[in-house]
């Protein structure tokens, strides 16, 4: 039985929460504990700080976790990563006060930079030959140079809010993360066989997501142009209406370019259409 290790509160907890849900896997128990079962999957459950799941994953504490990318490589510990899980997106950044002259990163020579990411920090700095001075402080880094702690940041960035309501300026976009599903290198073969079922339930929720379910009816002499600008997995589907010289038509389509498609197929003279949610996509 595999166990996984999340976020036990936090920005990841409530997705990791809803990318198991999704996936047919509810947790029993109502009250958060350590560690509870999972129904619809054979799987144990460990809530834990997002510092701590690394750790727990390279020691086989726990036998996958989802985790930030930015956590994994800070810490450095020896995971695997089996697959990207497409939020938690943010960026880790350099950033100075509004006021400063920013001439590039030699700019940080000598200076003192607050950050709960020594590590990631320490490696950007010796790649663009700098020698900046690492302060590590646990939270509230944002606040390190108002308060004369430190000339600059090092931290984590995603609407960039933050930094404006503490008079900085991101600088230097270093690091980009989102959540990650990792593994415990040398998993036994029964487990690597649970994992792969279970990498099968996130992949056909994550490539549904974004994606609309669309049903048309359309006149028989607009099939060929319709079919020309609409993508689909092999072609659309076509079935032909009661009514004469009238099919229906389905395709999937991305949300990014729902829109554009809808209003070609209805100047085409596409009528009745019907957007619908996409639960899953299996190849
Ligand atoms: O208690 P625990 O140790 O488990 O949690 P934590 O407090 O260390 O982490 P948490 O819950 O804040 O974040 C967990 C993970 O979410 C991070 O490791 C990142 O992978 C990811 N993530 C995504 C973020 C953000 N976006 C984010 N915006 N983590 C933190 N922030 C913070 C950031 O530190 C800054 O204070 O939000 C602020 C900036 O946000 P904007 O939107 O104003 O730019
Ligand atoms: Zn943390």
């Amino acid at each position: 039985m595999l166990r996984i290790a999340i976020q036990a509160k936090g920005r990841l907890n409530e997705d990791s929460l809803e990318l198991l849900s999704d996936a047919g896997i509810s947790i029993s128990g109502s009250s958060r504990k350590l560690m509870a079962h999972a129904k619809g999957f054979p799987m144990d459950v460990l809530y834990l700080r997002d510092d701590d799941i690394p750790q727990a994953v390279a020691m086989g504490v726990a036998d996958i976790g989802i985790v930030g990318l930015n956590e994994v490589e800070e810490k450095g510990e020896k995971v695997d990563i089996a697959m990207q899980l497409g939020f938690g997106a943010c960026r880790i950044s350099l950033a100075v006060g509004r006021d400063v002259a920013y001439n590039g990163p030699e700019w940080f020579n000598g200076k003192r930079v607050a950050t709960s990411y020594p590590r990631i920090l320490e490696k950007y700095i010796a790649d663009n030959g700098i020698s900046a001075e690492i302060h590590e402080i646990a939270g509230s880094v944002e606040v390190a140079p108002a308060v004369g702690m430190a000339d600059a940041i090092f931290d984590i960035v995603s609407s960039g809010g933050t930094l404006v309501q503490n008079g900085l300026v991101e600088v230097e976009k270093v690091f980009y993360s989102e959540a990650v599903l990792i593994v415990t290198p040398g998993l036994p073969a029964d487990k690597i066989e649970e994992l792969e079922k279970l990498k099968f339930r996130f992949r056909s929720i994550l490539d549904s997501r974004g994606m609309k379910y669309v049903l048309m009816n359309i006149p028989e002499e607009c099939i060929d142009k319709a079919v020309a600008i609409l993508p689909g997995m092999k072609s659309p589907t076509l079935l032909p209406l009661a009514a004469k010289g009238w099919y229906s038509l389905h395709v999937v389509i991305r949300q990014e370019e729902l829109w554009d498609k809808i209003e070609q197929l209805k100047n085409l003279g596409a009528e009745d259409i019907l957007i619908l949610a996409l639960e899953n996509v299996i190849p």
